[in-house]
């Protein structure tokens, strides 16, 4: 508990955590029945290439989500690539910028031309007003982003993308196990595609999938995950090698069992955060629908630095020095990473909310390795700050 200024480790005093609290560290699940499925691998000596383990994960994934295919891939970059291609986008695709860069890639690494439009300020998900100024002769799609698990807004997409004769679809790879009007995330637009990287919900230390109810897709998908085989020695198009192998499929199958012990956790810290933070002017917690099904995986602040009087990035630097490593995810915006920052130098005069946010927003720690004890202590700590601001504003 810090009482004087000195005792905050920027001027020099002891940091609250000595054990570094770091935002995405991953849940693991029941190790006993992981280590029985990996030993189980190893003995059947079927280890990657459509194994057992890799198809009931894809059927346990469909049934709870509810559509008709899951193609699991080996990362969520190389699921929107395949899922891109296989839904057959060409020219440009209007994307956020305000997402992981791997969103704007997996487009230009297929010679498509990311159109980044700007997100809504409140639901960080794609202005939809604003992107249908963005929509030229050359446009053959919508790629949307459910950022921090919160779904764009979809049924104003779908609209807009029949009426202009586009395919759409979402990353998805905040938003396992979230849901958009009762439904499950997964089921819409063309196509969607999750993460399940050792940071997400669910995991299998890198792997992705991509889920459609649209048995083309389906159908080309698989085969591209395959090097386009369809028969030991029959190939039908060009592929890649995007396989998840049976160790992922097997800590996949046991992270979806303990998706319910995670979700109350993230549920449990989101509410501690939540009261913490209720009364500290100028910060606000980005908020999730309780009505519709949520992860609950990213804890999400907004700082308003001409209310709470410091900067975002002043608050990040107290935290890392106290030993909490938030992240100020999506800074700077994909616009302003290479190469769209030379392909695209004054794109943002036009992306206003997205440049606002990736200087206002700020990721805190949460998960299974996280307690309400270090949730009040982080908390604590902003508050001292906010209590301080002269004096850390004023710190060169
Ligand atoms: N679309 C969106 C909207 C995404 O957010 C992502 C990925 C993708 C697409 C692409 O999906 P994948 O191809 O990755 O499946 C991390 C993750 O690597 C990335 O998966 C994720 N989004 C992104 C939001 O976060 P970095 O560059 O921040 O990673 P890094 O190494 O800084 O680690 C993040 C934090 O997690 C650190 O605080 C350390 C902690 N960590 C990480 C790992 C891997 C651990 O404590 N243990 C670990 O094993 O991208």
């Amino acid at each position: 508990m810090k009482t004087r200024i000195e005792d905050l480790a920027i001027f020099g005093g002891q940091p609250v955590f000595r054990e570094k609290f770091h935002v995405g560290r991953p849940n693991i699940g029941n190790r006993q029945r992981l280590l029985a499925r990996i030993d189980d691998v190893l003995d059947s000596r079927w280890l990657t290439n459509d194994g057992p383990y890799l198809q009931e994960f894809e059927r346990r994934v469909a049934k709870l989500l509810g559509v008709r295919h899951c193609i699991a891939v080996a990362n969520g970059t190389v699921g929107l690539e395949i899922a891109i291609r296989a839904a057959g986008l060409t020219g440009e695709v209007i994307v956020p910028s305000f997402t992981f860069v791997a969103t704007a890639h997996s487009l230009l690494w297929q010679n498509i031309t990311p159109v980044f439009a700007d997100v809504d300020e409140h639901t960080h998900t794609l202005d939809v007003a604003k992107l249908q100024q963005l929509i030229t002769p050359r446009t053959t799609g919508i790629l949307g982003v459910h950022l921090w698990g919160r779904p764009c807004q979809i049924d104003r997409l779908v609209e807009v993308a029949r009426d202009h004769h586009l395919r759409l679809l979402f990353d998805a790879a905040h938003a396992f196990a979230c849901s958009y009007n009762g439904r499950m995330i997964g089921g819409f637009g063309d196509a969607e595609v999750f993460s399940f990287h050792a940071t997400k919900f669910v995991n299998t230390l890198e792997g992705g999938a991509i889920v459609t109810n649209d048995d083309k897709i389906a159908h080309d998908s698989r085969l591209f995950r395959n090097f386009g085989f369809t028969d030991y020695d029959s190939v039908e198009s060009v592929g890649t090698n995007a396989k998840m192998n049976e160790i992922e499929a097997a800590i996949g199958i046991t992270s979806l069992e303990g998706m319910p012990e995670v979700l109350a956790v993230n549920k449990r810290n989101y509410m501690a955060y939540s009261d913490e933070m209720m009364e500290i002017e100028g910060i606000s917690l980005v908020k999730y629908n309780e009505n519709e099904a949520g992860n609950y995986q990213y804890v999400v602040l907004e700082i308003d630095e001409t209310q709470i009087g410091i900067s975002r990035d002043q608050l990040l630097d107290v935290l890392h020095h106290e030993g909490v490593l938030a992240r100020r995810y999506f800074f700077p915006g994909c616009h302003r990473m290479e190469p769209y920052r030379s392909l695209y130098p004054d794109v943002g005069r036009q992306l206003r909310s997205t440049e606002e946010l990736c200087r206002r927003t700020l990721v805190l720690p949460t998960g299974t390795s996280v307690g309400v004890r270090d949730v009040k202590e982080i908390c604590e700590i902003i508050r001292f700050v906010a209590s301080h601001k002269d004096v850390i504003s004023n710190r060169r």
